[in-house]
This record gives C-alpha cells, structure tokens and sequence, in this order.
C-alpha cells in the first residue's frame, strides 16, 4: 500500500466516484501553514531562478542524469534548457513553483518539482489548477521518501495562490490514474532505431525492407499549409478550444498570449503549422508537435534518440458533414490521416528519428494508417483533490510535456 498517497486528498483503489468534485475545501491563505515543511537536515529549500543561465544548467544537469527512464533503463528524458524555460516560464509563471533542495554543504541541486499555472476543463468543470512535472530526485537519494516532501511542498506553495487542485501524469500508477493512455511509435530512421535497440528488425523482415516500409514523401501535401504565425493566435484559439470541447478532459486556451506561448513555433522546441484556406484565408486546421530527444544509455554508436511528440491540434469540420456524427467521423479520420502525414513529412524534413504519439484525442484514427506501432510505455492522468470519474483515452485531450 502506500504510506504517502494514502494520506492524500486523491481517490483511493477501488473508491467509487459518485459524485464528481472536490475531496478537501479550499482553505484561505491565512490558514495555510507559512513555513517550508522540514528537510532532513543536511538539505536545504532553494527556488530555482532558470532566467539563470546558470541555474538553468543546473537543472539541465539535474534531469538529463536522473529523470525518466523507460523500463529496461535503456534511454532517459533529456529536455534541453531552451525546452525547460519554455515549459516552465508560460504566462502567470511563478518563480515560487520551481522548487529545488540543494545539499547544504555544498550547494549541489539535488532534487526538483515544479508547477504551472493551468486552465484544464474536467467535463464540465473549468480548473485553474497547478500542472506538476519533473519531479526528480537524485539516483543517489532514492527511496529515502524525499518525493513525499517535495510533493507536500509544492502543494503548499500552490495553497498559497490559492490553488486546490493539481493535474499530473506519471508512468506509475498511483492512487487513482483518471485516464491511462499507451504510447505509439512512427520510425522515421528505422537504421538508427534498431541500431539503438529502440526498435527491432522482426524475424520475417529486413533493415532494407523497413527503411522502405517507412520511407516518407519528401514534401508536405496539403493545399494551404504553412508555419503557424503568433498573428494567428486568435484563430488558432477559436479552433482549438472548439476542438477540445468535445473531450472529457482537456485544457481551455483563455488568452492570445497562451496560444502564443505554447503554440507559435519555437526553434528548437515546439514546430506549429496551419492550414490557411487559399480562397477564404480562414485558419481551417492546425496542427504542432514538440522535440523531447532521449538520452542513448550505454550505446557505442549513438549518445541521442531525437524524437518529436506529437503535441494539440485541430481541424474545422465542415457545416455539411458537422450535421452528422457518422460523417463527421469520417471527415475527421480522412483530414486527420492527411495532416499527420504532412507532420511525419515535417518531422522528418527536421531530422526527428522517430514521432511518438499516445492513444488520446482522435489520435487512433490514423495510428494504423500511418504505421505507428504500440511502445511498451504508459502514460497515467492523475487529478488532485478532484474526485473523476474514469476517462477512455480517446476522451483524453490533454497533452503534458
Ligand atoms: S512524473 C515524473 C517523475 N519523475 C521520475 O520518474 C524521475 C525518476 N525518478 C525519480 O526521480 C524518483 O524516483 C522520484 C520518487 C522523485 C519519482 N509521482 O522519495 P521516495 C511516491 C508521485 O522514497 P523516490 C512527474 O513529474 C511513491 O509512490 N508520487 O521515492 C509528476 C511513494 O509514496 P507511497 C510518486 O523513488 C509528479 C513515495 O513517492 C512518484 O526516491 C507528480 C516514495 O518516495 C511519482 N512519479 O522518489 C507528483 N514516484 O509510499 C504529485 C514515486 O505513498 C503531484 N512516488 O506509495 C501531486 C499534486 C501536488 C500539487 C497539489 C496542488 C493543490
Ligand atoms: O519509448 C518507449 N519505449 C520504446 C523503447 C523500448 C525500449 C525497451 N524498454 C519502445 N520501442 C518500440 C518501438 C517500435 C517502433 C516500431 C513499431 C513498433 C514499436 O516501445 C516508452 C514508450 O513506449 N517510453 C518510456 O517508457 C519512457 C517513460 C514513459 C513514461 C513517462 C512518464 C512521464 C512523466 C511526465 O510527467
């Protein structure tokens, strides 16, 4: 069972949701309690400031050697600086959610958790919750229940905004996943992949014959497409949020500034494209996707897997086939497959060695078509003090980095 998790406003296995809403209330801030929980006394609290090229390589360094590995240990998360400044500086950032523990004597970052400010929709509640991600503890100081601290901490500070609830996602399960979803693999290097022991050449095929099977066009195919501009961004957010009403859980784009900070183009972290209608110049779909290289651990070849995710989209469905629900099933499977083609094309163009993509939104709609195979990872939902329902994967439109 689970000492920790046990103790907190989460549903525990095999409670029932009846009702869906909060499990403890909120709490004003004069009655929250002011100082940092206590750290054994060799750590000490520090606020990572990653406007600090230093202390943003810190972090760097911090993650790119302890995060998440997948479950054979054979390659590990490594989001680059540019990456982690984009993701967790979006707008209403908070300097207090990016929580470190140092050693006291020396000063070495040892252990992080950070939160950001989110608006997230559970059916037909709208949040404004805290996202909790990379929480990371040093190899060295596992399994000494230092994550309990950190998660009471980030908590804490999170109640001192005035925020009750938190979204996350982990590939544990832990009291009790909202949704789970299962990641897919398109190869687009598939020489690489095998040679990284990512993927393996099944006994009835060749190397040859699946660099052929995986072969891409060498041009996009859409009519209209184009990068994503931030003049878009009022467009883009019309579409999208319209997109997203029809999914259990989903985030709410609630200004221009969020859609540009989290959906124009970003070099190097986050490629965003549109569908701009040649006769109308209205935005009629738009897709995006983000890079998240892993580390190669222990391979003599390759050092780095670079793999792009598929990130938010959305496409307009046409007034005629909108009418009905079986064409309007069929329009989004054909548009879709079109576009995630022209993504893998993209993908491809900028060097990605593999798009990784879970089984959310309408994504199993061309998971086949395009070739993509099932991993052998899963990604849990977790919501905090909000009792949920269960929710399908394809209901699922929430995408974390
Ligand atoms: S998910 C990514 C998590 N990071 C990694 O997997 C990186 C590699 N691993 C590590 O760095 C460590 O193994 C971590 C645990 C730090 C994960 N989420 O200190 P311990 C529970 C939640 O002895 P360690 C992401 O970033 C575990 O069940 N709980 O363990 C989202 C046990 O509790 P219990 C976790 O291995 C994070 C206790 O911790 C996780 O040294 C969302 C053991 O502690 C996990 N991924 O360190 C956090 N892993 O006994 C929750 C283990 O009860 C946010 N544990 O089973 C909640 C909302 C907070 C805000 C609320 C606002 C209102
Ligand atoms: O990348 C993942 N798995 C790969 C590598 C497996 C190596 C052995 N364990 C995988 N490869 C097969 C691909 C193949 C390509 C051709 C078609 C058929 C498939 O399956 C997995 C995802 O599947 N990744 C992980 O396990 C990483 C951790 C995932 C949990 C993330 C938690 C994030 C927390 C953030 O808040």
């Amino acid at each position: 069972d689970h000492k920790f998790w046990n103790t907190q406003p989460v549903l525990q296995h095999g409670e029932n949701v009846t009702e869906e809403g909060p499990i403890d209330p909120a709490v004003p801030r004069d009655q929250v309690q002011q100082e940092p929980y206590s750290l054994p006394k060799e750590f000490e609290w520090c606020e990572v400031d990653i406007q600090d090229d230093k202390q943003i390589i810190e972090l760097y360094q911090l993650l790119t050697m302890n995060y998440v590995e997948d479950d054979d240990a054979q390659f590990r998360f490594d989001y680059s600086a540019p990456f982690l400044k984009w993701a967790l500086q979006p707008p209403g950032w908070r300097k207090s959610w990016h929580v470190g523990v140092r050693v006291s004597s020396n000063k070495k970052l040892v252990a992080f958790i950070s939160g950001i400010p989110a608006a997230v929709r559970s059916h037909k509640t709208l949040h404004h919750l805290t996202e909790i991600n990379y929480l990371c503890v040093h190899k060295k100081l596992r399994s000494k229940r230092l994550a309990p601290v950190l998660i009471k901490e980030i908590t804490r500070r999170s109640h001192l905004e005035g925020v009750f609830q938190a979204a996350y996602t982990g590939g544990i399960v832990l009291p009790t996943p909202i949704a789970t979803c299962r990641y897919y693999h398109r190869s687009l290097n598939p020489k690489k992949l095998v040679e990284c022991n990512f993927s393996r050449v099944p006994r009835n095929s060749t190397i040859s014959a699946m660099v052929k099977k995986f072969k891409v066009a060498e041009q996009p195919s859409t009519p209209g497409l184009r990068e994503m501009k931030p003049e878009d961004a009022t467009q883009v957010r019309e579409l999208l949020n319209k997109y997203l009403s029809k999914f259990d859980v989903a985030p709410v784009f609630e200004t221009d500034d969020d859609v540009c900070h989290w959906l124009a183009p970003t070099p190097e972290v986050v490629w965003s494209y549109v569908v701009e209608d040649t006769k109308t110049h209205r935005i009629t779909d738009f897709f995006s996707f983000y890079t998240l290289p892993s580390s190669v651990i222990g391979n003599d070849k390759h050092k780095s897997l670079n793999a792009a995710y598929m990130f938010y989209y959305a496409i307009d469905i046409p007034e005629k086939e909108a009418a009905d629900s079986y064409d309007t099933a069929r329009y989004t499977k054909q548009r879709l497959t079109e576009l995630m083609r022209d993504a893998l094309v993209l993908a491809k163009q900028a060097d990605f060695d593999v798009f990784n993509a879970l089984n959310l939104m309408d994504n199993s709609m061309f998971i086949d078509d395009l070739k993509f195979g099932p991993g052998d990872g899963y990604l849990n939902y977790y919501l905090y003090n909000w009792k949920c329902r269960d929710i399908k994967p394809h209901k699922v439109g929430l995408v974390m980095l």
